[in-house]
């Protein structure tokens, strides 16, 4: 290691890779999406750490694959053990059964368990250790998402000193729902342990605000905007907001390349060049899946003039299939994708095709530049990345994007050219899709072009530049580059 330079330390819950074992042997790829592409040329040759759970369960012996792929990565990679009771406890139970559910609004999905809370303050104390263990005085620990608030609060119960930011994913809820949490003054309290705490919009720090209001009074609040001071006992803690993005480039890049422009032909033709609507989700009930399909079915009952003139294709990822809602979501969605099938096919004509599996990137973007109109309809989203990817792919700018007012992305992204509709108003949806087939196609254009444009200038360099510029006035550069590497290298 190096001397005494300021380094990046990045703690999630998961580690960037995607762990298998074939044949007996660990094997370690690299992991997928924005974070990671924005994150890796800051941490990488710079000293820079990762810490995260590899996703197995239990002490596997994953040292030197990891020590291999740091090597080639070039930053390190320091895996979290978990037992299989910790991440029944911690991982499902806590964070994917309590603040999940409660953080997007489904409280009666909660299942309050005690032992829950004690497993999740266990696997924080965990990644707090590892944290001690690698880190250093001078570095800066930035912390990702609802499985680690406590982080930073076990830090300084160990007497270890560390600036720590953290930024979370998901929405933070107004009090009458964050209320109902049976930990409520620990979790605000332990957030404030932070020195900068990000979250994805205004609404939800306002949120964050009014239920420290509530909770702990004695705090004093002060400024505005990215300028928020909490200061509870002598500690002041800031308050910001920054709405996450993708490397737009590389969507755009990649959408334009002869491999992406050729499948999108072949996904087109096999549809018969009818118009296209897609919609792009992890399955989790958060996503509005069967509320899509229902304003789907709205459509074909209200507008029989578009029976047979459209697919509507619903790519949906596996997601958390241990834990029962899951499973029974899948189930609802299979059930009510062949009622409406069932209802409307004709010869050569079915409305909605439906994948449930994960796509590779380039048949992701294919799809993404083939949809004539992406339906982006969460009940409840941090920010969505769906509806910034659907844009940066559109390469022909005539795509018309309809958002859900309640993701994140619909207050930056409204003013630049979104629909934006109520999820849960089926026949309103139907109204703006139906709409959508009957405007202008030079208003389409106009509009794409200006998503495209503010989602450009707000890609996921900017969006890590902006929280370490206001971590610690620091930017993306400023990180010293120990084998004189690039940024974008
Ligand atoms: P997610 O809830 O996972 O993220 P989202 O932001 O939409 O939601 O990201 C989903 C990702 O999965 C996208 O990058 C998409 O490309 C990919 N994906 C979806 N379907 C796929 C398929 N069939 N095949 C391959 N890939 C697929 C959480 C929060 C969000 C927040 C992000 C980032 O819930 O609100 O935007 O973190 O902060």
């Amino acid at each position: 290691m190096e001397g005494g330079s300021k380094r990046l330390v990045v703690v999630s819950n998961r580690l960037p890779v995607a762990l298998s074992n074939e044949g007996g042997r660990w094997v370690i790829k690299p992991g997928g999406g924005g974070l990671v592409t924005a994150l890796a040329p800051v941490l990488k040759n710079r000293g820079g750490l990762w810490i995260g759970w590899s996703g197995a369960k239990g002490e596997v012996d994953i040292v030197d694959p990891l020590a291999e792929f740091s090597r080639e990565a070039g930053y390190s990679l320091h895996p979290v053990y978990l037992t299989e009771e910790e991440v029944a406890g911690y991982y499902h139970g806590f964070s994917n059964e309590v603040i999940w559910p409660l953080f997007h609004d489904f409280q009666s999905r909660c299942n309050f368990n005690p032992t829950y809370w004690r497993s999740y303050l266990d696997a924080n104390l965990k990644f707090a250790e590892v944290v001690v263990r690698f880190s250093r005085d001078s570095d800066y620990i930035w912390v990702h998402d609802y499985h680690l608030m406590h982080l930073a609060f076990m830090l300084r119960n160990m007497g270890v000193p560390r600036s720590c930011g953290f930024f979370l994913h998901i929405p933070f809820p107004p009090p009458d729902i964050f209320l109902k949490l049976p930990w409520r003054a620990k979790i605000v309290r332990s957030l404030l342990e932070y020195d900068l705490v990000g979250f994805q919009t205004g609404r939800d720090r306002s949120n964050f605000i009014s239920c420290l209001r509530a909770l702990l009074p004695e705090a004093s609040i002060s400024g505005r905007g990215n300028e928020v001071r909490v200061t509870l006992l002598g500690r002041t803690s800031r308050l910001g907001a920054f709405p996450i993005s993708i490397d737009f480039n590389a969507f755009a890049n990649m959408a334009s390349s002869g491999e992406v422009a050729q499948k999108t032909k072949d996904f087109r033709d096999a549809l018969r060049q009818r118009k296209i609507l897609l919609g792009v989700d992890r399955l989790d009930y958060t996503k509005g899946i069967p509320q899509r399909i229902e304003a789907i079915r709205q459509m074909l009952f209200k507008f029989p003039d578009l029976r047979e003139r459209f697919s509507f294709v619903q790519l949906a990822v596996p997601s958390r299939e241990e834990i029962p809602e899951y499973n029974a979501l899948k189930i609802e969605i299979e059930r009510l994708v062949g009622e409406v099938n069932g209802q409307f096919a004709q010869p050569g004509w079915v409305p909605i095709q439906y994948l449930y599996r994960s796509l590779p990137r380039e048949d992701l973007v294919a799809y993404y530049r083939a949809a004539d109109i992406a339906l982006v309809t969460p009940l409840r989203d941090g920010m969505n990345l769906v509806a910034k990817e659907y844009c940066a792919s559109n390469v022909s700018e005539t795509g018309v994007l309809i958002l859900s007012e309640f993701a994140g992305a619909a207050g930056q992204l409204q003013k630049n050219g979104a629909k934006l509709v109520n999820p849960h108003d089926v026949e309103g949806v139907a109204k703006v899709i139906h709409k959508a087939f009957h405007t202008d196609i030079a208003d389409h254009r106009r509009n794409m072009h200006r998503l495209r444009d503010s989602i450009r200038k707000a890609d996921i360099f900017w969006w890590v530049d902006s929280f370490l510029q206001n971590a610690f006035s620091r930017h993306l550069n400023d990180f010293p580059p120990l084998e004189g590497v690039n940024f974008h290298s």
